[in-house]
């Protein structure tokens, strides 16, 4: 059977998180509070302009529109300078074994990611090819738990709901895939991802007769 593998992008693929904490830290410092990584967790899956918000509600900042603008701006660019020199020794172990499998077994690929940078950094990590759509923070109006990025991909390649699987390690991202009636599949903490259908720590957890299962199903 042919079936649709929808994979998120930070945190399951590549470990990008470190980068937006390094970028949100900066701001932060500048604002004068702390920014932890137990505050890093709260943005994991989350939109731009949704962190900046959560991170304004961590410091009790108050600002204006154009303040905001500027520190999403800024965020950016120092994002984009961590992310520059990114290569395919940062892709998270097991992925592209992954990848692999299901492309030599006929199976279609797609990305589902809130991050407006989702194409460069696939393009960095040398790993673009497998994808046959990217849907990400440029394509969705509502951020996961809407399941519209995951529908979208779907659609994309041409897989109704139920023939979707997932890969996901946020919760908001579960839940998007469960509402959408996909097959979830949580990369990460069973603690945190436990509304998952399926759980593992990472990529090389996930032996080919689970994939094969899943495409059988
Ligand atoms: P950008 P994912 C998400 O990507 C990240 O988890 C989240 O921390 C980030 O704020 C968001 O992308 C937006 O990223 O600033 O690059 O547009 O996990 O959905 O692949
Ligand atoms: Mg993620």
């Amino acid at each position: 059977k042919q079936k649709a593998f929808i994979f998120d992008l930070d945190g399951v693929i590549v470990d990008t998180a470190k980068y937006h904490y390094l970028a949100w830290k900066k701001i932060a410092d500048s604002l004068g509070f702390e920014f932890t990584h137990e505050h890093n967790e709260l943005l994991k899956g989350v939109s731009r302009v949704r962190s900046l918000e959560i991170i304004l509600g961590v410091g009790n900042i108050k600002a204006t529109q154009e303040q905001k603008d500027k520190w999403l701006v800024e965020k950016n660019e120092d994002y984009l300078n961590y992310i520059t020199n990114m290569e395919a020794d940062e892709i998270l172990p097991g992925v592209e074994v992954v990848l692999q499998w299901l492309k030599n077994n006929g199976q279609r690929i797609a990305l589902g990611s809130a991050s407006k940078n989702a194409r460069p950094i696939l393009e960095k990590v040398g790993i673009l090819h497998y994808f046959e759509a990217i849907v990400d923070g440029n394509d969705v109006t509502n951020a996961k738990p809407d399941p519209e990025v995951f529908l979208r991909a779907a659609e994309l390649l041409g897989a109704v709901a139920k023939d979707s699987i997932v890969f996901e390690d946020s919760v908001a991202g579960i839940q998007a895939a469960n509402i959408a009636n996909m097959v979830s599949v949580g990369i990460g903490s069973r603690a945190i991802l436990h509304e998952a259908q399926y759980n593992f720590n990472d990529f090389t957890e996930i032996a080919t007769d689970f994939l094969q299962t899943l495409v059988n199903q």
